[in-house]
């Protein structure tokens, strides 16, 4: 065994939001002089995942891809097609072993997705190999996952949430807002919460946890995560964040973009796996073309990719597209986020919060405005009001009530002021600290090398 050069597998589960900071890993271990196998559960979940999964493998060859073909699952309830992948990879993780057992170099370390994390800690203790958990959303809302049994309990006490407000952590963090935390949380036969407590066990076990995240973004939550005082011998938290994006095989093609002038375009995505009603869709038009603001808006009319059929013109008003055609640019499919928010006339970003999405908005010093919809969006849109990335738009509460034009139109003139450009700039900094030689996140990344090579 080469101890100069570790061998270390990177397991995505499903979803962009989990793939990116994968690939991105992947991508940064690679150029550190690591071997890297990356395991591609087949068949995945939506078109962006295999044409991604795809366009890195071409574009990244020193990267090996170890394609996982999954076990038949097929849920006799309605469930969401993200969460039934995540149990399919769950119900087929033990067929990796032989494969991992065996492979030229030896492995030296396993970092895979938290929904997994058991399952590949035993696989990993067999291998007697060090294992970490990649962390993609932010170190707030992880630490409402490692508690998670602590707070299902003490919920269940307080007779199901009834006339509570706020959920109190442990070790002093600040409590969550009751109505930040996603419902299926609390109730035992979802499957979100059958994950978390099967695999929360083994943040205790894991050799660390890595988050996209940086230390000046959420100094006191990784501060008190690293007390112990949450949960007594979780391993340690190493923010690696915001993770380096990876090259491209094209840059983005968008010369109405590149005539526009510095920072007065917004751009609007509220990521892979969320669609707004149509009616929701019509008011934020509303609210953009009273606003006067330029707009790259990227638009999508269902969850999952491969169903999203309907033509721009079949989802929004004709009318609206031929008024705001010179100052607004409406898009289907998929394009290259980091990328346009890099671009010089971006100023401001209308985010639903994935955590990629903040992470990647931090590294390029774009102010977002926050309408967070479900899942961790809301505690993370709380996280980017408390680092000055932007705002939160707090009474648009998610997928229930329609969010009129006016109320639209006010927050995005907000979000379009200098001041907000100011703030986001000195984030920018402070992610790019990180990220340098002797950086907390830098020098996170060359432990866990260093770790590999024992
Ligand atoms: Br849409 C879209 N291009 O067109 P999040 C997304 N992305 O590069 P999500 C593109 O996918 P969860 C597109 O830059 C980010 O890296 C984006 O992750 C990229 O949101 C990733 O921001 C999306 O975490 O995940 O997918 O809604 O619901 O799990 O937060």
């Amino acid at each position: 065994l080469d101890q100069t050069t570790p061998h270390i597998a990177i397991f995505p589960t499903a979803g962009m939001g989990h793939l990116m900071p994968f690939l991105r890993l992947a991508a940064m271990l690679a150029t550190r002089n690591c071997t890297v196998t990356v395991i591609a559960a087949k068949p995945t979940v939506s078109a962006a995942e295999s044409d991604q999964l795809s366009s890195f493998f071409a574009t990244h060859q020193n990267i090996k891809c170890l394609e996982f073909q999954l076990l038949p699952y097929n849920p006799t309830t309605d469930i969401d097609p993200f969460f039934a992948q995540f149990i399919a990879i769950s119900n087929s993780v033990h067929l990796l072993h032989p494969l991992l057992s065996n492979t030229s170099p030896p492995l030296s370390t396993f970092i895979a997705d938290f929904t997994i994390a058991s399952s590949v800690c035993k696989i990993a203790t067999d291998l007697s190999i060090p294992t970490y958990v990649l962390i993609t959303t932010s170190a707030r809302f992880f630490s409402l996952l490692a508690c998670h049994s602590q707070l299902v309990e003490n919920n269940a006490k307080k007779g199901g949430g009834e006339g509570v407000d706020y959920i109190e952590i442990p070790a002093g963090l600040p409590p969550v807002p009751l109505s930040s935390i996603p419902p299926p949380f609390f109730n035992p036969n979802h499957y979100f919460s059958a994950i978390i407590s099967a695999n929360a066990p083994s943040f205790t076990k894991v050799n660390g946890i890595l988050v996209n995240t940086f230390d000046w973004f959420e100094s006191a939550t990784i501060e008190v995560l690293n007390s112990g005082r949450v949960v007594r011998d979780l391993a340690p938290i190493l923010p690696v964040g915001p993770l380096e994006s990876f090259k491209f095989g094209h840059a983005p093609n968008l010369p109405w973009l590149d005539n526009q002038p510095a920072k007065s375009v917004l751009f609007i995505s509220f990521g892979s796996r969320t669609a707004l009603s149509k009616d929701q869709l019509s008011e934020l038009g509303v609210g953009l073309e009273k606003s006067g603001c330029k707009f790259l808006w990227i638009l999508k009319g269902s969850k999952v990719d491969k169903q999203d059929k309907e033509e721009i013109e079949e989802i929004l008003d004709e009318s609206f597209l031929e008024r705001t055609k010179n100052r607004g640019m409406v898009m289907k499919g998929w394009v290259n986020q980091e990328q346009i928010l890099a671009h010089p006339a971006i100023g401001g970003f209308l985010s639903h919060c994935g955590w990629n999405s903040v992470m990647e908005a931090a590294r390029q010093g774009v102010p977002i405005l926050a309408w967070p919809q479900h899942g961790d969006q809301r505690v993370n849109a709380q996280v980017v009001e408390n680092a000055g990335l932007g705002s939160w738009a707090r009474d648009w509460i998610g997928e229930k009530i329609l969010v009129k034009g006016e109320e639209i139109e006010e927050k995005i003139r907000e979000i379009m002021r200098l001041e907000n450009l100011a703030k986001a700039s000195e984030v920018r900094e402070k992610a790019r600290h990180a990220r340098e030689i002797g950086g907390n996140s830098e020098q996170a990344i060359q432990g866990i090398i260093e770790a590999s090579k024992q």
